[in-house]
């Protein structure tokens, strides 16, 4: 989009943006930043750049954040011939959501210097990203700190963030909170009020719909959850017939036949909106180890259709963090193993088409980014020509235009430390210029 189309756009949206819900809605977003204390390392002088920044720039117009952000991937690169980082920002880990709640009283471990509880709800986990196309992402939590046992006072919720890629940095200008306060979950809730915590639902991907709505893809169930705008749960959770995680079965008695938090790690859009498709982290029991079900839900109906695909992971030990659909056929899935740091050593993104043309009963996969070697002429962020990106958790991809992709980690925070040994991870959020044009449906980029 021009500079000038989108300056007119932002200013015309943003102010719908800040009646978002929530205490960092709008232009006043103060967020709170606690640096714990940490050894003098490599980045610790860019950590206290993004740290003053955040703080003193809380109040910086959205407009600007718009602006830089989107055009440092549009300007990109005139052509590359291999994936190449065009943006890179990020979040610092230790962003709360100011003048919330005190969460994390049951984490233990290496909390990498930060100490529990915390006097707010943490800004972290970024485990799915919707593009608002105004500058704006709403990027859903995880459900809190990795277990039902120990989240039940960490409120799931969708946060709206600007990245600002002139600057690294990104903005958190607002918010919902997920709750249900027309009882549509039949079953006690953790809290009286109804909001809905981390030991309710563990939120792992996001679909928003024409309608503003959002579906939301859980692990506990696994459940489909169908959401308003403001975060309200429009239905019972809708559950998959024959897979049931142990936190329901724990509940229910029906016995478990996948693993914890093997549920829906990705939700894509088919495009015009009918249909949903859920993919599931884990292989259910029975499946050939390493194959996983992509589910297709009818939004219209509100029902599964009983169409089943099949995604091969290149090994059974790695995981999926994220699906988005591309076309009526082809989806962008990030595949990752459980390695962060000197053992992070796959983490990619593969297009997998459903059309199965060699017709062996799976997705046919194609390469489309090393997640591990992404070029970085302009040694953007302050890393080397080679840029990797050693998370253990990567959870949200989107395709910004037909040739960029933003791809962002999940930080579990205050736990992974995959950037830095000892030091708990930033939320990071990347540009990547792609050599090809994925030739995307364009009712999926708007
Ligand atoms: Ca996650
Ligand atoms: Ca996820
Ligand atoms: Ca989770
Ligand atoms: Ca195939």
């Amino acid at each position: 989009m021009p500079v000038a189309r989108l300056a007119r756009a932002v200013r015309q949206r943003v102010p719908a943006a800040a009646g978002v819900e929530g205490p960092t809605a709008g232009r006043s977003a103060a967020i709170g930043v606690l640096l714990p204390v940490h050894p003098v390392s490599l980045t610790s002088g860019l950590m206290g750049k993004i740290a003053n920044r955040t703080l003193a720039g809380a109040g910086a117009l959205v407009l600007a954040v718009a602006l830089a952000g989107t055009a440092s991937y549009a300007g990109g690169h005139p052509k590359v011939t291999t994936p190449t980082l065009t943006g890179w920002a990020a979040l610092p880990a230790g962003t709360f959501v100011p003048g919330s709640e005190p969460s994390g009283a049951l984490v233990t471990g290496d909390l990498h210097g930060f100490t529990a509880p915390f006097a707010d709800q943490p800004v972290q986990g970024f485990s799915g990203i919707v593009d608002n196309h105004d500058g704006t992402f709403d990027v859903l939590s995880d459900n809190g700190y990795g277990n039902q046992a120990n989240s039940a006072d960490f409120l799931l919720r969708v946060h709206r963030l600007a990245p600002a890629f002139a600057t690294n940095t990104v903005d958190v200008v607002g918010g919902v909170n997920l709750t249900d306060p027309n009882g549509k979950v039949p079953w006690p809730l953790t809290r009286a009020d109804r909001v809905l915590t981390g030991a309710d639902f563990d939120v792992e991907s996001i679909v928003k719909a024409a309608d503003g709505t959002f579906w939301i893809g859980d692990e506990f169930g696994p459940y489909l959850l169908h959401f308003d705008r403001g975060g309200r749960l429009l239905t019972a959770p809708i559950p998959l017939d024959g897979v049931v995680a142990p936190e329901t079965a724990a509940r229910t008695g029906v016995p478990a036949t996948t693993g914890s938090s093997k549920g829906f790690e990705g939700l894509a859009s088919s495009p015009g909106g009918r249909y949903v498709y859920g993919l599931l982290e884990g292989t259910v029991t029975g499946d050939t180890p390493g194959q996983l079900r992509l589910n297709e839900f009818d939004t219209r109906a509100q029902r599964y259709t009983g169409k089943r695909y099949r995604y091969r992971l290149e090994s059974a030990t790695n995981a999926i963090g994220d699906a988005i659909a591309v076309d009526r056929d082809r989806f962008l899935i990030i595949e990752r193993d459980g390695g962060q740091g000197a053992t992070a050593v796959f983490k990619r993104l593969y297009l997998a088409d459903k059309r199965d043309r060699d017709r062996d009963g799976l997705l046919d996969k194609t390469l489309l980014v090393d997640l591990m070697n992404i070029a970085n002429p302009k040694r953007l962020g302050g890393f080397g020509t080679t840029f990797t990106f050693p998370f253990q958790t990567i959870e949200d991809v989107v395709i910004l235009d037909d040739t960029h992709l933003a791809v962002l980690n999940d930080n579990n925070f205050p736990f992974s430390s995959g950037r830095t040994a000892g030091r708990a991870d930033d939320n990071e959020w990347i540009t990547i210029q792609l050599p090809q044009p994925l030739h995307t449906d364009r009712r999926l980029l708007r």
